[in-house]
């Protein structure tokens, strides 16, 4: 569908238009009385939340590649079929084909209550892109609304005849004034799989109350389903983050050495973001029989 057809179907005065973004991608801009948001129809991905008078609290790269074939670096990629490395293909691509693929429009609606919220939901279904890297019939959706709190579900049912597992993720990028400075709560106590070491086991315990970080991380929590509490002193402001269907969290943050490697991030940038991410991996894998759906869900806010 081309943006004057999405503007004339799903279009909301006021509220939601579609236009040409970077790369020629179509992104949906929202704007309502509590927010301002994009949201990118390639991936499904939301690059940027802006509560009234305040910072973005998403972080995009300013070298991220908007290109098809090519995941967006920043804001929100949706994980999905997998996590992480495909665990039977290391070629395939990280972090599944969902964020790599053309989402459609299903529906849009806003409304005018006390407090003002606007909705997007978009859809992808398996086709011969996904089935070529994931041999199951899927149906998807990412339910994105945006008011005072930016909530969003991503849904998926099994539309096939066999039962499958997957794994999944929003893995959300926060904008901070300094990563080094930051501290996060809700993890104390919590087993992780230290993935800078590629462990195999979630044989590491936070000790700490409050994570600090001051080295590469890339920890992945089990059992983990608390919020999250992001406080930047920089920035006076600390940033909530809730799930729902979520076991997993990971927090990640590249640090000096590792952000070297990355093509699509400055060297400098591994201190204006932090990724604190709402997941299913490794034993809280999700398996869906025939018609079965899962929805995972990561609420954003400022406090
Ligand atoms: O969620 C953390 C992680 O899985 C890290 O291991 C790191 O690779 C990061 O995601 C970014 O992945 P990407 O494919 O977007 O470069």
């Amino acid at each position: 569908m081309d943006i004057k057809q999405l503007n004339r179907l799903y279009g909301i005065p006021g509220h939601i238009e579609f236009i040409e973004g970077k790369g020629s991608l179509i992104i949906a801009k929202v704007s309502n009385n509590q927010a301002e948001a994009v949201i990118s129809l390639y991936g499904a991905h939301i690059l940027s939340f802006q509560p009234k008078d305040q910072k973005d609290i998403l972080w995009m790269s300013p070298q991220s590649l908007f290109e098809k074939g090519k995941p967006i670096r920043g804001g929100i990629p949706v994980c999905f079929p997998w996590f992480g490395p495909n665990p039977e293909d290391k070629q395939k691509p990280l972090h599944g084909c969902a964020r790599l693929s053309d989402w459609e429009v299903l529906k849009t609606s806003s409304l005018n209550l006390e407090e003002d919220e606007t909705i997007l939901v978009l859809g992808l279904k398996s086709n011969d892109y996904t089935l070529s890297l994931w041999p199951f019939d899927f149906s998807a959706e990412m339910v994105i609304k945006i008011g005072k709190k930016l909530d969003v579900t991503l849904s998926y049912t099994n539309t096939g005849t066999n039962a499958f597992t997957a794994t999944n993720a929003l893995h959300s990028y926060f904008s901070v004034s300094d990563a080094g400075e930051i501290g996060i709560s809700g993890l104390e106590g919590r087993h992780y799989y230290d993935h800078t070491v590629f462990a195999k086991e979630a044989n590491t315990v936070q000790e700490e109350k409050i994570l600090k970080i001051s080295k590469q991380e890339d920890r992945i929590y089990i059992n983990q389903t608390d919020d999250c509490l992001i406080t930047d002193p920089g920035w006076k402001r600390s940033i909530r983050v809730e799930k729902r269907n979520s076991k997993t969290t990971v927090v990640w943050n590249p640090w000096t050495e590792s952000v070297k490697g990355m093509n699509d991030i400055p060297d400098e940038d591994y201190k204006s973001f932090v990724c604190v991410e709402a997941v299913n991996t490794h034993e809280d894998a999700i398996t869906l029989k025939p018609v079965e759906k899962h929805p995972l869900s990561t609420i954003i806010s400022i406090e």
